[in-house]
């Protein structure tokens, strides 16, 4: 991090840069867990983590919901200019990142840039919003992990944008993309997501959906080729979620995307940004949707965040849960570590809390849990106990005929002969509430 930015106006003026206190701390506005610096199998917890801080939430939400307006007041949001706007967020955004750490940011196009239903002044607008900010990730460091395009709150994309039934909505949605890929290489982005809100549909009955998922991996193509033209190097990243707002969302989940990816030859530009709100909402726990990516080679990137488990949409809450920042962090240090992505806080405090410092709080905790998270899964994975139980628990594909099953040696008759000798077994425990126990102990381990 280079330095603090501070735009015409300071609108964090109580906080300093959020520090490494201890567990000890009676500081709000500290660390606890977090030490950028300290190393952890071999990285700093900076580069194990490279979180990012999202705009949308952070420096847009003001905490209406479907049955009232907004609780917070930003006093960003007061000039009624729309660029003086969007110069004044970006001045917010980036006192924020850089006071709070996360040496990553990760925006959609219309948080940052005023959106505009002339296609030539959107494009107008978001050219001088570009230049603004690179001017501020240059002042202070901070690095765009990944922009994106909202292609899913203008009315036009009620029907969704790729998959749109009417062929002048995909063009104006390839409009808006285009212009991002080009801010993605302006301003260095490490990847671009595509999360396909609206990519779905409600009424199979108006919807020819082999015709629709063409299309999207049709527009998907074209984008690709675009951004290599244009020299985009980072990562393309597809984000499942099974539904909201659409009732059924093509990119479902991590399988059903890897098997879209594979379908249509895009799995060598594309991997996942997986969010464990939107895991749990297709019915897996977040590990397992990472497991899948991972296993896959595709675990591009997370969206980090935690649902309710007493109600069923995407509360998009801060994590806070040790025990799933730890299981996520066994699985990502599996799959060798997260690459060119990040945790990205795709997360919003509470509409009650209303302090600007709540911001600042909720984002503490959240680096806090999976630097817990982070500890302990390298805790468990050091001390090899669970590493050799999974082991042991395959060894019969380790040698003798389990292993010339798994290379193929054996044809299906042979496999069933073996079934004559493989009588009256004792087959071993699984072990789950020994696993449990484990991962507490763990945690609770110093
Ligand atoms: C919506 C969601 C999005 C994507 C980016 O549930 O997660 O904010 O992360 O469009
Ligand atoms: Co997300």
């Amino acid at each position: 991090m280079k330095s603090i930015w501070t735009g015409k106006r300071t609108y964090f003026p109580t906080v300093k840069a959020v520090a490494y206190e201890g567990p000890a701390t009676d500081n709000p506005l500290a660390f606890r867990f977090y030490k950028a610096d300290q190393k952890v199998a071999g990285k700093t917890m900076e580069e194990h983590f490279r979180f990012a801080t999202a705009y949308w939430h952070t420096f847009c939400n003001e905490g209406s919901d479907p049955f009232g307006p907004g609780t917070r007041v930003f006093p960003w949001n007061d000039n009624k200019d729309p660029l003086e706007a969007a110069r004044d967020k970006a001045d917010a955004a980036f006192e924020f990142t850089s006071k709070l750490g996360t040496p990553f940011y990760c925006f959609h196009d219309v948080d940052a840039s005023p959106d505009h239903d002339d296609p030539a002044v959107y494009e107008k607008n978001f050219h001088v919003v570009i230049k603004w900010l690179k001017e501020r990730q240059e002042a202070t460091g901070v690095k765009l992990l990944w922009n994106t395009s909202n292609l899913f709150s203008h009315p036009r994309y009620r029907n969704g944008a790729a998959t749109n039934p009417d062929f002048r909505v995909v063009t104006r949605g390839a409009f808006q993309v285009k212009t991002s890929l080009e801010a993605s290489v302006e301003l260095g982005a490490s990847n671009y997501v595509f999360w396909g809100g609206r990519e779905g549909y409600s009424s199979l009955w108006n919807t020819n959906m082999k015709r629709e998922q063409e299309h999207m991996a049709r527009f998907l193509m074209m984008a690709r080729d675009y951004g290599r033209s244009i020299g985009f190097k980072g990562v393309y990243l597809i984000e499942p979620k099974p539904m909201e707002p659409s009732k059924h969302q093509y990119d479902f989940d991590a399988a059903t995307v890897i098997g879209f990816l594979r379908a249509h030859g895009l799995d060598k530009d594309f991997k996942l940004n997986l969010e464990a709100n939107h895991a749990t909402l297709a019915g897996h726990e977040f590990a397992h949707d990472l497991q899948v990516a991972a296993d896959a080679g595709l675990l591009g990137s997370i969206d980090a965040n935690r649902g309710d488990p007493q109600n069923g949409w995407d509360t998009d809450q801060f994590p806070n849960d040790l025990y799933e920042t730890t299981k996520a962090m066994l699985v990502t240090l599996g799959a060798g570590g997260i690459g060119h992505g990040g945790f990205n806080f795709d997360a919003k405090v509470r509409r009650s809390s209303t302090d600007l410092t709540d911001l600042f709080e909720a984002h503490i905790a959240g680096m806090d849990a999976f630097a817990v998270g982070l500890v302990t899964a390298d805790r468990i994975r050091s001390q090899g106990k669970l590493g050799k139980f999974l082991s042991e628990r395959y060894a019969s594909f380790d040698s003798g005929a389990g292993a010339d099953f798994e290379k193929g040696k054996l044809d299906f008759k042979a496999l069933a002969a073996l079934a004559h000798s493989n009588q009256n077994l004792h087959l071993a425990s699984g072990k789950e509430e020994w696993i449990e126990a484990l991962i507490n102990q763990a945690l609770l381990a110093k």
